[in-house]
């Protein structure tokens, strides 16, 4: 019997897809949110949503018996955790089966049995699934341990036992550097995990991460559905994922599918869960630990297989059969999952946070699947994963199936937050990933190709076309300015820079980065004569409210997006983005010579409050104009006694990072 109602103890991305499936089922979907998701996408798709805390985690979406209280009082028999978060936690499993209600999960036996690295092996090893040579006892002598290093042969690797996610690793290359590495792997383990033991392996060069999605019922079904290859990492954090395996043949398919369902039969596995393995260059696998959860990269999988895991899940918890047997499940085509984040690949992949003022990702169709929690307008906050989405392509190939991602990845436009849009298109054009030479080094090893030092220099037609947005975006205002007044036939309404005597020369001044171009423009009929660098060119085309550009440009007919924040201009063309900012030319004769100060937004944000008139007076540090920024206010002063002649934007308006908000003139 299937569940009416089901609480989803999590947020964003995975607690939208969770939602999705549960309400194509029929169900009643509550969802949970903290202070900082009062808005978010999760708590709109779903039917009921309770608030459970503060914005951090340790008070919300981790505090399990407020997440328990909310599910009781909503009348939900059961909890899906998602991922991450309470996902793996046996304690909260246990409370959620003591208070009546179903975690759609594995048994907490089971959690805690893969928690631990040592005991995980140990069942592995009596099961008869492969481990890496290594040693993994409770003897921690220091000459004991070297003497298994020995027999292992070096390079050897030192992990720590309680370990995970690459901490407390330590590689070493010979023999006489052995007890030094262990030392330092203890306590670097004493320290991070409160538990000093090691266990050696044998040190793979150029591994690959190849995992098996497995799924088990509570009448003893185990099957598998293939296998994901997420060797594409970067500290730990896969980045791009996709199934099948490139190279793998059937034989080892069925090999490691079936040591993955001896691994879950060996721990009494029921749901969902993951086997990983590391693979050998020479396509040899081992055991390496088993998620048990849904994982992030679980798309791909649907996309091979055409099944919806969420929906297995909720089959498997009710104490349904699994639907399929193993020889029912197919796979077909080829899937990739690329995950968008906000962060600053230049900055060392700091996360980003801010308002995503401006959000577009590709339509949904067959062969392309966008997963999110966003939506334009949301905010990517500090206190959570700074996932904007996953983009996952599916295609008859391959070949196919990267050219399909590239053209995804060209539909995206985020302006507000850095994002990695850019460093993926790179990751997939590099010349490892095409060739599918994956292992979990190609990032580093493809670095120069991936982060280049020098910013990419906007393309000649990148000028231009900003330069004809700006013209369209001035006729529009012009228009709508006309509209408004009483005499919208006036001439002086027109900006198509007609003049008593003859037409108008008008100089655009765009800047990019260090460089700065001034582009003229004459207005001929309904278009423009565009004269940049020496060389004149025909222009016309149309503007909507959207920034959709559509261009002819000597000819050629072009697309293009560009989103205006302020005086900045995000142009967004295919597989390029460029972001400029307008100069005014007269602002520099303006600035010589007078002594006029300016106000700047320290970072990307929205005008909540204009608090003089201008003309007024006003002292040193007086206060003026209020920006709310990554969910902080930020009160702007007067930099000395003076007055505001003008502000540049109103109560309600986004303004870019470095903006002038106002002129400012100075009475000292
Ligand atoms: C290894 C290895 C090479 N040889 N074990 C890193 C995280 C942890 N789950 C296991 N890891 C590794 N174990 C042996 N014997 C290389 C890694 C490794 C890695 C593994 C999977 C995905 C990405 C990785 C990145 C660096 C190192």
């Amino acid at each position: 019997m299937m569940f009416s109602t089901i609480l989803v103890a999590n947020r964003g991305e995975i607690a939208c897809r969770v939602i999705k499936s549960a309400r194509r089922l029929g169900m009643r979907v509550i969802a949970v949110y903290s202070d900082a998701d009062r808005n978010a996408r999760h708590v709109r798709l779903a039917d009921e949503a309770r608030w459970i805390g503060p914005a951090p985690a340790r008070a919300s979406y981790l505090a399990g018996e407020k997440i328990i209280a909310a599910a009781k009082a909503a009348g939900a028999e059961a909890i899906h955790p998602g991922y991450g978060f309470l996902s793996e936690n046996a304690e909260f499993a246990e409370a959620c089966e003591a208070a009546g209600l179903t975690f759609i999960g594995p048994p907490p036996a089971a959690i805690r049995a893969m928690g631990l690295k040592t005991e995980a092996k140990r069942l592995m090893e009596k099961a008869g699934v492969p481990l890496v040579p290594g040693y993994h006892g409770d003897e921690q002598d220091d000459r004991f341990l070297h003497a298994r290093a020995d027999e292992i042969g070096y390079p050897v690797l030192i992990k720590a036992a309680s370990g995970g996610g690459g901490k407390g690793m330590r590689i070493v290359h010979e023999r006489k550097d052995f007890l030094a590495a262990l030392a330092a792997c203890r306590r670097e383990a004493e320290s991070a995990f409160g538990d000093a033991r090691v266990l050696l392996e044998k040190y793979l060069e150029r591994p690959r991460h190849i995992e098996i999605q497995i799924f088990a019922d509570r009448h003893g079904g185990v099957v598998h559905l293939f296998e994901r290859d997420c060797s594409v990492q970067r500290r730990h954090q896969k980045v791009l994922e996709e199934a099948p395996a490139p190279g793998m043949t059937p034989e080892r398919r069925r090999e490691m599918g079936e040591a993955a369902v001896a691994a879950a039969k060996a721990v009494g596995y029921v749901g969902a869960g993951t086997v990983e393995f590391i693979v050998a260059r020479d396509g040899r696998f081992y055991f390496m630990e088993m998620n048990t959860r849904l994982q992030v990269e679980h798309p791909v999988t649907e996309m091979i297989t055409g099944l919806d895991l969420v929906e297995w899940q909720l089959r498997v918890a009710a104490g349904e059969k699994l639907p399929l047997a193993q020889e029912q499940i197919r796979l077909t085509g080829h899937a990739l999952e690329a995950r968008l984040y906000a962060e600053d690949a230049e900055k060392g992949f700091l996360p980003s946070s801010g308002r995503l003022v401006h959000l577009a990702l590709p339509s949904e169709t067959l062969h392309v699947r966008v997963d999110t929690g966003v939506e334009e307008g949301d905010a990517i906050t500090p206190d959570y994963d700074p996932m904007i989405a996953k983009l996952i392509v599916w295609d008859e190939s391959r070949a196919r199936a990267l050219a399909r991602m590239l053209a995804a990845l060209a539909e995206c436009r985020i302006v507000g937050v850095s994002n990695n849009v850019e460093f993926l298109t790179r990751l997939v054009s590099c010349p490892s990933f095409v060739a599918a030479d994956l292992d979990t080094h190609l990032i580093e090893r493809e670095r120069d190709f991936l982060l280049p030092d020098k910013p990419r220099l906007p393309s000649e037609e990148a000028w231009l076309i900003c330069a004809v947005a700006e013209l369209l975006r001035d006729r529009r205002y012009g228009e709508e300015h006309a509209r408004k007044s009483h005499d919208p036939h006036s001439p002086w309404h027109c900006r198509d820079g007609w003049r008593l005597c003859g037409r108008a020369r008008r100089t655009i001044v765009l800047r990019a980065g260090q460089q700065e171009r001034r582009l003229y423009a004459r207005y001929q009929g309904e278009g423009f004569l565009l004269e940049s660098e020496g060389r004149v060119l025909a222009a016309s085309g149309t503007l909507d409210e959207e920034g959709r550009l559509v261009l002819d440009l000597d000819g050629r007919r072009l697309a293009a997006v560009v989103v205006a924040v302020g005086e900045k201009r995000h142009l967004f063309l295919s597989g390029e983005s460029v972001v400029f900012a307008v100069v005014d030319p007269l602002a520099h004769t303006l600035e010589s010579g007078s002594s006029e100060g300016s106000l700047v937004a320290p970072m990307p944000g929205k005008i909540i409050a204009l608090l003089s008139e201008p003309g007024q007076r006003v002292e040193k540090g007086t206060p003026l104009i209020v920006l709310e920024a990554m969910k902080m206010e930020h009160t702007l002063t007067a930099p000395c006694a003076g007055k505001i002649k003008a502000f540049r934007y109103r109560v309600g308006e986004q303004v870019a990072d470095g903006a002038e908000l106002a002129d400012f003139e100075s009475a000292e």
